[in-house]
């Protein structure tokens, strides 16, 4: 069989979309008859803190866009947006700094992801929640018996499996993280990872490693959607979690469990320097004047061509800069194992199943055979994942 003519092709693009847009329909209907009414009304907040109805509509047009899904499905967005205080949140802290956190409270002015995830229904959080001790597992063990297959387990931190999982226990049980982990994962309808710990250890997992960190998936076996990043951009985990009230299910990942539309390309496919990369203009030494003028920062250790993010489109502290932006090179925060293989090296990495003597843009094509897998032209109709396909 030869390929389908484009009008064709066309016709069962737009078959796909339809059937999607039914199901989103099915789902958020459902969702509405199972879930707690919101706690605010979310147009009366956006117009208490000063977010015109157009900023609104602009917003969700670029989500739209961001989530890789066609205009049509703008009003689902906004219909997600208005839902997002309904579905409960356990967020879990094991080994980490609370960077995960403090990216996820960040926000001087507000914007709408900003106004989103104060809204989130924490039903768990150890450093936001006033309940302590008791009260604490109390409220957590609430969750899991009321809205078993329907809360979000948000998992920020790696987990120490030495000493079997006791260089860290948590509350007046003494429950180690692995435990938690397995007993709350395991009545969630999705689970997240947030930052490069949950997601590969990073940190705590570091040379030598002397607890014996990994990842969530690495100690426990248990699979997550990974909002890798150290810390991870707070607005990666607020597309996540519309897609999930969209559809029911966590968008589609790489195969380290990233998702696709927020992590699909390399920083240094969109970065601001990259018309210098092209040119041959190159930073040589900090200060000189390159720097000066903006050049490229490869020769003195930007991981930009073997990251995976969006950090240049989305950047950090309310849309500002971001770490190249700001003069320094990318160091790789969200790919395994960057604080021992790319953080420390201010030069380009020489080990050559990476880099070496080959291209950059070599080295982009044999990652994106290793990480990401096709991003199709219409990657929407693939950004529906079900529980389970990651990690793999
Ligand atoms: Fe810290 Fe989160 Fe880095 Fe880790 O971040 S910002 S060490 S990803 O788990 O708190
Ligand atoms: Fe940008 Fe770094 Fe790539 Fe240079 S190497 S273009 S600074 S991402
Ligand atoms: Fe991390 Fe590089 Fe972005 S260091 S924050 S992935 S620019």
């Amino acid at each position: 069989m030869g390929r389908p003519k484009n009008s064709q092709y066309s016709e069962t693009v737009k078959k796909q979309y339809r059937e999607l847009m039914e199901r989103c329909q099915v789902h958020m209907e459902q969702m509405d008859k199972e879930l707690p009414p919101a706690r605010e009304d979310f147009q009366e907040l956006l117009k208490e803190r000063g977010v015109s109805r157009r900023s609104f509509i602009k917003w969700t047009s670029a989500m739209t866009a961001a989530l890789m899904l066609p205009p049509i499905f703008r009003p689902m967005v906004a219909k997600a947006a208005e839902n997002f205080s309904r579905v409960p949140v356990v967020w879990l802290q094991f080994a980490e700094c609370t960077g995960c956190s403090e990216a996820f409270l960040r926000s001087s002015y507000p914007n709408v992801d900003d106004i989103l995830l104060d809204t989130i229904s924490l039903e768990y959080h150890e450093t936001l929640m006033a309940a302590a001790g008791d009260q604490a597992e109390a409220n957590l063990a609430k969750v899991l018996t009321d809205f078993p297959g329907k809360f979000i387990c948000i998992i920020e931190g790696a987990i120490p499996e030495g000493l079997d999982g006791k260089y860290l226990r948590i509350g007046s049980k003494g429950k180690t993280s692995i435990e938690i982990c397995k007993e709350v994962a395991s009545k969630a309808g999705a689970v997240i990872g947030m930052g490069s710990c949950a997601a590969f250890g990073n940190v705590p997992a570091a040379r030598p490693n002397p607890t014996d960190a990994k990842g969530v998936y690495g100690a426990t076996g248990i699979k997550t959607l990974n909002i890798a990043g150290c810390p991870p951009n707070a607005v990666n985990i607020t597309g996540t979690v519309l897609h999930y009230i969209m559809f029911g299910a966590l968008p589609s990942t790489d195969s380290l469990g990233r998702p696709l539309w927020a992590y699909g390309k390399r920083i240094h496919d969109y970065c601001e320097r990259r018309p210098h990369y092209d040119a041959g203009e190159y930073v040589e030494e900090w200060g000189d004047s390159g720097a000066k003028k903006g050049w490229c920062l490869y020769k003195v250790g930007c991981k930009g061509p073997y990251t995976y993010a969006n950090c240049p489109k989305v950047r950090f502290n309310d849309a500002t800069s971001w770490p190249v932006m700001a003069g320094h090179g990318c160091i790789g925060c969200t790919e395994p194992a960057f604080w021992d293989t790319m953080a420390p090296l201010e030069k380009p990495v020489e080990d050559k199943t990476i880099g070496g003597e080959h291209t950059v843009d070599q080295i982009g094509a044999v990652l994106t055979g290793v990480a990401v897998v096709g991003v199709a032209a219409h990657a929407g109709l693939t950004a529906i994942r079900h529980r389970g396909d990651d990690n793999e």
